[in-house]
């Protein structure tokens, strides 16, 4: 699947439309779900043009890879959320119901988040 430039999360990295940022690192952006499942509930984003998370891990660099994971890990910390507990959750195609074809982690928290349901 070829990257679309037009996805709102290309165009909230080229700052055409406002999000509430959290963090941002070199290769990666952090932000508020704009439809929040939890009481925290943020995403992260690589800024570089991944449709996925197989698109992700085919072809991002280390240093994105690296970065990526680093900083989600650190906006879990930054959010208090890390002692109590999160989940990292990623849709990919289709089946997933994978909305926003950008690569995308949700880090869901806040409160006790239930058995994982498919
Ligand atoms: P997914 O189904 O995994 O592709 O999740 C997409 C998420 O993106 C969904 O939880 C809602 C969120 N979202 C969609 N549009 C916007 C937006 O314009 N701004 C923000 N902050 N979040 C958005």
């Amino acid at each position: 699947m070829a990257y679309d430039q037009n996805n709102i999360f290309a165009k909230i990295l080229r700052g055409e439309i406002p999000c509430k940022k959290v963090h941002e690192t070199a290769h990666s952006l952090a932000f508020l779900d704009i439809n929040p499942q939890a009481p925290t509930h943020i995403l992260v984003i690589p800024k570089g043009p991944y449709v996925s998370y197989d698109d992700f891990a085919a072809k991002a660099s280390a240093e994105e890879i690296v970065d990526f994971v680093q900083a989600t890990g650190q906006v879990a910390r930054d959010a208090g959320v890390a002692e109590s507990g999160y989940r990292l959750l990623f849709n990919h195609g289709p089946d997933s119901h994978q909305e926003v074809p950008h690569l995308h982690v949700h880090i869901l928290a806040g409160r006790p988040l239930g058995p994982m349901l498919v």
